[in-house]
């Protein structure tokens, strides 16, 4: 899969670029079984929603799931992310958000390298987020928004809230951006929320401000983040790296390769 001019063009200037129905029915399925099978196991990787007992976000599945193992090295992903970043990436990190029906919070207004400089020490945001949907996403179910453009001024603030809203990762809600920040931003460039079906990929800047609003809807919204990294941009922790769960280790550039995700039937790797 290669993008045309005009995509890159796109993301250059917005920040971040659509791409509908990449995934097919049958391959999202087996993604969402996946996951199903990955968010049943406890451990520190899986974040829970402060109400309900249902899960916030689950670390590094790719680790535990062939189907995500097999993804990350997808030329539908890879092949993309080469095209906008560098041809060395390695992932830096995996999750999804599961943004559970009723339950699922919001994910507050912040930019990404904002975290990994902070948590990780990360030199530089030579990264790329490819955002892939899980389910169907609608105005009512909490969908990703963006400010288009917001990510080429850099990092609008470098500060961190005192509060810590979770031990486990770093959620956005401690590096939220201002009201007032946020407002001047909105006027500037606006927002934008892609609807889109589930299987939809969506490619985003570590800089581009985005967020989004709790799910007050009886639909889930899992929305699946591979994080790739440029292989000489390693973070330099000053103290203990973070768990490896949050942060790979594997730093070899990937190699793109294509099987097929819906005939894995969740292998061996439980
Ligand atoms: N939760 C991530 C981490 O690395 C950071 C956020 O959306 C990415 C800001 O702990
Ligand atoms: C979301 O899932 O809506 C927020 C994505 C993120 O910043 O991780
Ligand atoms: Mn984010």
């Amino acid at each position: 899969m290669r993008l045309n001019e005009e995509q890159v063009g796109l993301f250059r200037d917005q920040g971040f670029l659509l791409m509908e129905s990449v995934f097919d029915e049958k391959e999202v399925e087996a993604l969402r079984e996946a996951f199903r099978r990955d968010s049943l196991i406890p451990g520190e990787q899986r974040i829970m929603e402060e109400r309900g007992d249902t899960a916030r976000a689950v670390y590094s599945s790719h680790r535990r799931q062939p189907e995500f193992a097999a993804l990350v090295r997808s030329s539908r992903l890879l092949g993309p992310a080469h095209q906008l970043l560098h041809e060395d990436l390695y992932l830096y990190q995996f999750k999804v958000n599961a943004k559970p029906p009723f339950t699922g919070d919001l994910w507050a207004w912040h930019q990404d390298y904002l975290a990994w400089k902070i948590a990780d020490n990360l030199p530089a945001p030579r990264l790329l987020n490819v955002g892939l949907y899980l389910d169907d996403v609608t105005e009512f179910n909490g969908p990703l928004i963006f400010i288009p453009g917001s990510h080429r001024n850099g990092l609008v603030s470098e500060g961190r809230g005192r509060e810590r809203r979770s031990e486990q990762h770093l959620d956005p809600d401690d590096i939220r951006l201002s009201e007032s920040e946020m407002a001047a931003l909105v006027r500037e460039h606006g927002m934008q929320s892609p609807k889109c079906r589930a299987g939809s990929v969506v490619f985003f800047d570590p800089e581009v401000v985005h967020g989004s609003a709790p799910n007050m809807s009886p639909f889930p919204r899992k929305l699946l983040i591979a994080t790739y990294n440029h292989v000489a941009n390693q973070p330099r922790p000053l103290k203990e790296p973070r768990p490896e769960y949050l942060i790979c280790r594997d730093t070899r550039p990937l190699r793109m390769a294509d099987e097929p995700l819906d005939s894995l039937a969740g292998g061996g790797a439980k």
